[in-house]
């Protein structure tokens, strides 16, 4: 305690700085938050039990189930994470998986529909958009792929059941974890 401080000052001095430190901490806490779920997100994620949500622009808004994914054909993708480790991810495309709901694909794919976006939610409420040509294969070099499966094995809790894996990209910001929601949403 500097000799300016009167001794009996110490608690309260020590009260006043903890008071000030901690409210700081919560207030960088508050500025760094996740953005709040969307109502149609869900915090579900017990395997089996996830449902993955298509809606918006779509012919046929659904929830697709597990057997339905298991019916498209299987996709990977082989890279290097960003620590050097060879990684493989297995799934299927997330064209296929938008096209069960009927979302614009191929030749639809042109006019006012080119300001339309796919919003990917996770269960978190972590959001990324893609556009419609960076996802189907009549515009795309590769595709994005809706994985299920990490080097032979389920995805990680963490990760899974779906996780977004977008190829050519440098770093992994809009590989959406435990997705929920795919929304066709117009942009304007
Ligand atoms: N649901 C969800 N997905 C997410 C994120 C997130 O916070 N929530 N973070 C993103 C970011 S910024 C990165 S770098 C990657 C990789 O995160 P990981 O290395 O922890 O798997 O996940 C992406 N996907
Ligand atoms: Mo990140």
């Amino acid at each position: 305690m500097p000799k300016f401080f009167p001794a009996r000052w110490g608690f309260p001095l020590l009260m006043a700085g903890w008071l000030t430190l901690w409210s700081g901490s919560a207030l960088s806490a508050r500025g760094q938050a996740r953005p709040a779920a969307t109502p149609t997100a869900t915090k579900a994620t017990r395997p089996g039990l996830t449902t993955l949500r298509i809606g918006g622009l779509v012919a046929t808004p659904r929830t697709l189930t597990a057997a339905e994914l298991a019916a498209l054909p299987r996709r990977e993708q082989a890279l290097t994470d960003q620590e050097g480790r060879r990684r493989v991810y297995r799934g299927v495309a997330l064209a296929d998986v938008l096209a069960l709901a009927g979302a614009p694909a191929g030749a639809s794919i042109h006019g006012p529909v080119l300001a339309q976006a796919v919003l990917a939610t996770g269960a978190d409420g972590y959001q990324a958009v893609f556009a419609l040509p960076e996802i189907d294969p009549a515009f795309a070099t590769q595709p994005i792929l809706l994985a299920d499966q990490l080097d032979g094995q389920p995805l990680p809790a963490k990760n899974g059941p779906y996780q977004l894996v977008v190829p050519l990209e440098k770093r992994p910001t809009r590989w959406v974890r435990q997705l929920t929601d795919l929304r066709v949403v117009n942009v304007q």
